[in-house]
């Protein structure tokens, strides 16, 4: 009752939805609730009613002290950072400009798998059914009842001596007819500044969806004031109560628990990958976890391609790649997601529905990624990385770049930290939020409304033995299956331990909007479909290694030779060649001119026939296992096919 009563008086106050105070039976006022919180910024009445009823609602439920409608100001943000700065939540890295180091209470340092759900009806719409015995990893899926059941134990209250934040944003360029409009409700200030950085945030946002509808995005760090427990590093969470939701049948994703990355900005994974797979495969669309790279070869012939690669492939170094091969340009539109929709020409077009790169600082420098590294020096907020005495950052992977004089503390405060110490100095999944803008070799359409036309998709992983560097698949179809039998190494994604190949279907394991198996048979969908100029379909491994483990190939900029021979496929040139797996560049049809030390040209292409009957196995025991009656027969042909053709090698 005292809530009902609540909700008609916070409707009162703010003079809106009539209907419901007019059926409002008479009621004694006199009762004790708490009273409506405080509009500090902006006005509810100035927003679109649907807006305003979604907002009240979920005011209703977490009992916010205050709201603050995010405008997207640079006077807002600068507030922000100022405040954040004042409660110890961030701090200044003096070395740049408007740089900042957030550090996390340990416990919240990454997406938290184990506490991703979608919630439909009936489970066979989020996840196949696995084999008998087996545990399913390729989404996790809440029952309606128990979904409800766990956000009524989190969220009532949450908010208490808060500020909820209203954070209009738009997924891609703003008024692009592929764009999509999200407002996140969340009371962390450390979202809102990632917000403005991620995404095209505030009054601009809400100018672009007029009377449409909008993703639902309500996000708490689970932690009423006054706190009962001590905060760490005045990093607000809940571990114990860590949970992220979605309701892709409602357009709704409801985070609580976590202030980290993909747990909180909820417009990237949850929003951008999860919930608009579903919009995609409801529209005939694409919503993928790709990178976007243009290439001008030296004739002056622009392509784009998009590309798939699970973690620890090194995505957003190739997304801003410094090409090594002579009069190459290389220029970035993503690193993360890209959307993708046949236009009318049936060419397939792709936005980037980011603002900004989230990436993992680790291993980030100028040798492997000096635009990364330019794009960082301003406007950027890092979290988890370690800092230097000068006001700098520092990170595993910067260790030539320290002069003498300059101690480090690291991301756990362990001051004057050396290697010696045995542990890391900035956390593995240390990360820098910085504005796409700023990257100095962004793409000139990165933000065309239309997106720019994808050639070429490439899938890849990190493949010690066995996989070649470039093959091309034979069609769509059996590109879908390439990419559906997607395997990686992995060393740390968090929740595993070791190292192991792991399987990652599309690089989009963990994030599915849907079952699997539904979503391969949107991809092959897209054969049968008249009129679409399919791009072509490719596989990569930069990460074969010799006998004694040595990389085979040197990476980074040189992958632009990888490149040039798939754009040349594009073009239709006679430079591959039948193999058991795919087709793979002609002898002497990959440039290989002008590199330094010796390449083992036959090892980096081999086709072991052992490796890949072993292989075939896993992929078959992969795909009964996890995605069992929901594989298309489709993707089982093609597997045969493979095994075939392999057995005749
Ligand atoms: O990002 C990488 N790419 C893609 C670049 C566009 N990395 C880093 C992966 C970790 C995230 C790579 N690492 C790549 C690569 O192509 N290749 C390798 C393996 C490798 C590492 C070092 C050398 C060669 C290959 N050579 C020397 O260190 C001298
Ligand atoms: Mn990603």
């Amino acid at each position: 009752m005292a809530a009902i009563l609540r909700g008609f008086l916070i409707r009162q106050a703010y003079n809106c939805t009539k209907s419901l105070v007019a059926s409002m039976p008479a009621c004694n006022l006199t009762t004790q609730v708490t009273p409506p919180p405080k509009v500090v910024k902006g006005k509810l009445e100035d927003l679109q009613p649907h807006i305003r009823q979604y907002i009240l609602e979920k005011v209703d439920v977490c009992q916010p002290d205050n709201i603050h409608i995010c405008d997207g100001t640079e006077e807002e943000n600068v507030s922000m950072l100022n405040q954040l700065e004042k409660d110890g939540m961030i701090k200044r890295l003096t070395k740049y400009s408007n740089c900042w180091l957030a550090r996390t209470d340990p416990k919240d340092v990454a997406r938290v798998e184990s506490k991703t759900v979608i919630s439909t009806p009936t489970m066979r719409e989020t996840v196949p059914i696995p084999r008998e015995g087996v545990k399913g990893t390729v989404g996790k899926w809440m029952s309606p009842e128990d979904l409800e059941k766990a956000l009524g134990e989190r969220f009532p209250g949450c908010m208490k001596g808060r500020t909820m934040f209203v954070i209009p944003f738009s997924m891609g360029p703003l008024g692009s007819p592929l764009s999509k409009i999200g407002i996140q409700l969340t009371d962390s200030m450390y979202v809102v500044a990632c917000m403005k950085i991620m995404t095209r945030m505030g009054k601009k946002a809400l100018a672009a969806l007029g009377q449409d509808d909008f993703v639902r995005c309500l996000h708490s760090v689970g932690q009423p004031l006054p706190m009962k427990t001590p905060m760490v590093n005045n990093w607000p969470c809940n571990p114990e109560k860590t949970l992220v939701t979605h309701i892709p049948d409602r357009r709704e994703i409801q985070s609580f628990g976590s202030g980290y990355g993909g747990n909180s900005l909820l417009g990237k994974k949850c929003f951008a990958l999860r919930i608009a797979s579903r919009i995609a495969k409801d529209e005939g669309w694409l919503a993928e976890h790709m990178l976007i790279l243009g290439l001008t070869n030296p004739q002056g012939h622009k392509r784009y391609i998009a590309a798939s690669f699970p973690s620890a492939c090194g995505k957003t170094n190739l997304a801003m790649i410094t090409p090594t091969l002579p009069g190459w340009k290389a220029e970035c539109v993503g690193d993360d997601i890209a959307w993708m929709k046949f236009d009318k020409e049936g060419r397939l077009r792709a936005i980037n529905p980011e603002y900004g790169f989230f990436g993992v600082a680790p291993g980030t420098s100028d040798k492997t990624n000096p635009n990364a590294m330019r794009t960082c020096e301003s406007n950027t907020v890092f979290t988890n990385v370690a800092e230097r005495s000068d006001g700098g950052f520092f990170w595993e992977g910067l260790e030539k770049e320290i002069p003498k004089d300059v101690s480090i503390t690291s991301w756990l405060g362990q001051e004057n930290w050396t290697k010696e110490s045995g542990k890391p100095a900035a956390h593995p999944n240390s990360r820098f939020c910085t504005p796409a803008s700023q990257c100095p070799n962004l793409d000139p359409a990165w933000e065309d409304p239309e997106g720019v036309p994808i050639d070429a998709i490439v899938f890849g992983g990190r493949r010690p033995k066995g996989v070649p560097l470039v093959y091309e698949a034979f069609d769509w179809k059996h590109g879908v299956f390439i990419a559906a039998a997607m395997r990686s190494e992995t060393t740390a994604a968090a929740e595993f331990k070791g190292k192991a190949i792991m399987h990652d279907p599309f690089a989009m394991r963990p994030f599915f909007g849907y079952n699997v198996g539904h979503y391969f048979q949107h991809w092959l969908d897209f054969q049968q479909k008249p009129g679409l100029q399919l791009p072509k379909m490719f596989h990569v491994n930069w990460f074969r290694t010799s006998e004694q483990g040595k990389f085979l190939w040197p990476g980074f900029g040189e992958n632009t030779r990888v490149l040039d021979w798939i754009l040349k496929r594009c073009d239709g040139e006679d430079v591959a060649q039948n193999s058991a797996i795919g087709l793979v560049p002609k002898e002497g049809s990959l440039n290989v001119d002008g590199l330094d030390g010796p390449l083992d040209m036959k090892a980096l292409f081999n086709i072991p026939k052992d490796f890949w009957m072993e292989e075939v196995q896993e992929i078959r025991k992969y795909f009964e296992d996890q995605i069992n009656d929901d594989l298309p027969k489709d993707i089982s042909n093609e597997l045969n096919s493979l095994e075939d053709r392999i057995k005749a090698m």
